[in-house]
């Protein structure tokens, strides 16, 4: 293919599904999305001339590529079907549960994936249309696990990365899915695969032995080429982080500070909070959390005058059905809770179905006396680093999942199995009960972990991989 005809090419391509910008409601302006992916990648994008190719998050919206503060976007268009099949359906009815352990029941539809192959496509054509020659596609997650192969074929020239932010699962449930090989020949298209876990890279090498009989050494993959020969594919834990220093910037604000107060005493001055801060998303173990802390009120180990658990729940992909239900059996189990258990003064969960800005949520972790994280399956979970990054008073308590791929890194949290009922009221009493002096000495070393392995650190070690791809491609061509 020639690249001499072409305008606007970029040194350094991420793909992902959503572009880094959201219109505002009132003057159509376009602002930053305060994602953690945009702040890792900023300084990346600034410093290597970059291209960012995704949906701006509205169907039929037909938009011509633009600059925004340093970076070339090309926007991908999606129809009112395209989003329906590919992203509600595929990416958040198959991937999604089947990736998470099954937690909800995947569906798989032939319709959706055949949408997905072509919007793969439709992505991977705009890539490849708009990196320089001998250029980095950096392709983001599971909407878009056929791209690398995509992109490859139609620019071999290109060093291609892929991160996967979910888990992948063992290769039991990985091979229900009807496009596994498909799919597995998808990523392999990429020079290095990144995953959260060495437990997902683990699945993942698996699955490719199993499934396509390719031989894997360490991290490496050995891939057959078209035409003959073969090349190796690196599939690697890569484990993501969070801005850590922004956290701790806005904690130290005396305005933010002041907030944090004012929700105590909002909440009746208890004696202490618990928080939750998750998309609502059945994979969150809202639900866990929710039966554990009503069985301790129940109890009596607890009392309403005493502690209050804040709940955030921010609404999340309203129109696929098991998150409608989802929604519907939490706002049951809450209100069964306070009913029971509040008094005129005081509130057993505080349950707030909304987003809210990055300083109130740092408030909300200020005001928190114990943080709890109970996901049945995650990624990472992001919210429990930012929850210790913001903790500027080296207190708190941070209660997590051992199912997130965070307890891989966070091992002085007091780590717990969500699906043990007993063991999650025993710990959440821990944590409540548990003396200044061990609160201190955990916070510190958690907080030293997310300090020196901050998003930055993450983004340049896979990058560095990258580059040490392109030197062994470059050597053996
Ligand atoms: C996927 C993987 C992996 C949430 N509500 C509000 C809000 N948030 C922010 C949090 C955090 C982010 O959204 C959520 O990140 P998580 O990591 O907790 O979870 P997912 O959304 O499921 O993310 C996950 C991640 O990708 C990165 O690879 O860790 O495992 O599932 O930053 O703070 N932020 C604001 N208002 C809200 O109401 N401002």
């Amino acid at each position: 293919m020639s690249t001499d005809s072409l305008p606007d090419r970029a040194e350094f391509v991420v793909v992902a599904n959503r572009l880094p910008v959201d219109r505002a409601e009132g003057d159509g302006e376009w602002r930053r999305s305060p994602g953690g992916l945009v702040t890792a990648l900023e300084p990346v994008m600034k410093r290597a001339d970059g291209a960012w190719v995704g949906w701006a998050g509205k169907p039929d919206l037909e938009l011509e590529p633009f600059d925004f503060e340093g970076t070339h976007l090309v926007p991908i268009t999606l129809t009112a079907d395209d989003v329906e099949l590919y992203y509600e359906g595929f990416s958040n009815d198959t991937i999604w549960p089947l990736y998470h352990d099954v937690i909800a029941a995947p569906r798989y539809r032939r319709v959706w994936w055949e949408a997905y192959v072509s919007v793969n496509q439709r992505f991977a054509e705009a890539a490849a249309a708009v990196v320089a020659e001998g250029g980095t596609v950096w392709v983001q997650d599971y909407q878009l696990q056929l791209v690398p192969k995509m992109v490859r074929e139609l620019r071999p020239d290109v060093t291609i990365g892929y991160f996967h932010h979910i888990p992948f699962p063992a290769y039991g449930l990985y091979s229900q899915l009807p496009w596994r090989r498909q799919v597995l020949e998808g990523l392999l298209g990429a020079d290095v695969i990144g995953f959260q876990r060495v437990a997902d890279a683990g699945n993942f090498a698996r699955a490719v032995r199993r499934q396509l009989r390719y031989d894997t050494k360490a991290s490496g993959i050995t891939v057959p080429v078209p035409g003959g020969g073969t090349r190796t594919a690196l599939a690697k834990a890569f484990p993501i982080s969070i801005d850590a220093e922004s956290y701790a910037e806005i904690a130290r604000r005396p305005e933010v500070q002041a907030r944090a107060r004012e929700i105590r005493e909002g909440l009746g001055n208890p004696r202490k909070i618990l928080l939750g801060v998750d998309r609502l998303d059945y994979t969150k173990g809202i639900r866990h959390r929710m039966k554990a802390f009503g069985e301790l009120l129940e109890d009596g180990r607890l009392d309403v005058s005493d502690v209050t658990l804040v709940q955030v729940a921010s609404p999340s992909r309203e129109r696929v059905e098991a998150y409608a239900q989802l929604r519907d059996e939490i706002e049951l189990t809450v209100g069964r809770i306070n009913g029971t258990f509040d008094s005129v003064g005081h509130t057993a969960i505080r349950y707030l179905h909304h987003g809210y800005p990055r300083e109130e949520m740092v408030a909300l972790f200020l005001a928190a006396d114990v943080m709890l994280v109970t996901a049945l399956r995650d990624g990472m979970n992001l919210v429990a680093k930012e929850y210790l990054a913001a903790r500027l008073d080296n207190r708190g308590v941070l209660v997590l999942s051992e199912f997130a791929g965070a307890a891989d890194e966070l091992g002085s949290a007091l780590l717990i199995n969500p699906h043990d009922i007993g063991g999650l009221k025993d710990t959440i009493m821990r944590a409540i009960e548990m003396p200044g002096a061990e609160q201190g000495r955990r916070m510190r070393s958690l907080r030293r972990r997310v300090f020196e392995h901050d998003v930055d650190a993450w983004s340049r070690s896979f990058l560095a991989a990258l580059d040490q791809a392109r030197t062994r491609a470059e050597a053996t061509a």
